[in-house]
């Protein structure tokens, strides 16, 4: 195998928006170019200032850090540092995108090889465009750099790093940020949360009670939900487990610890609907600091919540119009109603329903027990476009 790729899934949800289909006339079996389709891809997105961020780290990582913006990042070692990519195959040029900054002037940074580009001292989005990916994505930077009052020989600050397959104009979605502690969050706040608390520059407030609860507005496609969090503990107290739930749903177990820690809770569609999306959080253990001999403070405390960022999965961006399926990478296509359907391809499509029997391609019917189809090719094959008949 020609190096590791990245797992990739492009989803298409078809005419536009999501529940508004208009509904094609009887007769007439339109065509429907991809350029219409609102469609997303489910890709890579690295961030070392998470506690994990569902790749493997390899070299020299600092510890997380805060940055006054707002957000999470991490150094380089001057050696470099980087993931060992999750096992999934696509094939095809990629494209990295990093949000990056430099100690002091003057530094380049190499992404897998690539040829180095310059990294300047503020924070800066820059694509490198990958011929081929490998098993492990490494940063090298060009100088080692110190900074007044930091010993440590530093690569560059690294916020993100997204890689998606050349063509896909990248997964870089716009995040909204609920700043817990903050007056402005309070309204999405619904219930088991204590005052708003403040040290320096950082707010919060602390669950209270088994369970809290917050809203969040969504369009129903699938989020990155970044929970910045830190566990009450006391002398004896088990390891802290935080289990967070949408709309009922568990989509995750999380181990916060006593110091601030960001932890990314990936919310597939299924789990929410579009408009208010109920996200509970049950800490465990609880207890109150008067209980435990640690204070007068009477309230039942769990977490502390920082903030909690929503980051939809993807902007859908095709290039050209285009949608290109590359060797291993799956695209599902959500059908809004059984029928027949027709993909206009320039090659071979093997198409399928969950563990069913592979569907004949390029025209394939589907019933109302199967209405999410994945697809994949052995072969870069480019999409055109679909029908659908009655
Ligand atoms: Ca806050």
């Amino acid at each position: 195998m020609r190096g590791a790729w990245i797992r990739r899934a492009v989803w298409l949800g078809l005419w536009g928006c999501a529940g508004t289909s208009p509904e094609p006339s009887a007769d007439v079996s339109p065509a429907v170019t991809l350029d219409d389709l609102v469609a997303r891809v489910d890709g890579l997105r690295l961030d070392p200032g998470l506690v994990a961020d569902g790749a493997e780290r390899i070299g020299g990582w600092a510890p997380a850090e805060w940055d006054g913006g707002g957000f999470d990042f991490s150094w380089t070692a001057p050696a470099g540092a980087g993931w060992r990519l999750p096992a999934g195959l696509i094939a095809g040029p990629a494209v990295a995108r990093l949000r990056v900054r430099a100690a002091v002037s003057g530094q380049t940074l190499s992404v897998a090889g690539a040829e180095a580009v310059d990294v300047p001292t503020e924070w800066t989005v820059v694509d490198v465009p990958l011929a081929e990916l490998d098993e492990e994505l490494i940063l090298v930077a060009g100088t080692p750099q110190q900074v007044e009052g930091d010993e440590r020989a530093l690569g560059v600050a690294v916020d993100w790093v997204e890689v998606f397959p050349k063509g896909v104009d990248g997964l870089t979605a716009r995040a909204s940020v609920l700043d817990v502690g903050a007056p402005s969050a309070r309204d999405s706040l619904l219930a088991g949360w204590g005052t708003n608390e403040q040290s320096g520059d950082v707010s919060w407030a602390w669950t209270v009670g088994p369970e809290a609860t917050l809203n969040i507005p969504a369009s129903g496609d699938a989020l990155d939900v970044d929970l910045r969090v830190r566990a009450y503990r006391w002398e004896g107290a088990a390891e802290a487990i935080l289990e967070v739930l949408v709309n009922g749903d568990s989509v995750a177990s999380l181990h916060p610890g006593v110091a601030w820690g960001t932890h990314r809770v990936a919310v597939p569609a299924s789990a929410l609907r579009a408009g208010d999306n109920t996200i509970a959080l049950r800490p465990s253990p609880i207890a109150s600091p008067a209980e435990v001999g640690d204070g007068k403070d009477q309230r039942e405390l769990g977490v502390a919540l920082e903030r909690a960022v929503v980051t939809p999965r993807y902007v859908p961006r095709p290039a050209a119009g285009r949608w290109r399926l590359q060797h291993g990478v799956a695209l599902s296509l959500a059908a809004p109603k059984a029928g027949s359907y027709r993909l206009s391809a320039t090659g071979p499509l093997i198409g399928r329903c969950a563990d069913q029997a592979p569907l004949s391609m390029p025209t394939f019917t589907l019933d109302e027990g199967c209405r999410t189809l994945e697809i994949r090719a052995n072969d870069e094959v480019e999409l055109h476009g679909l029908e659908w008949t009655p």
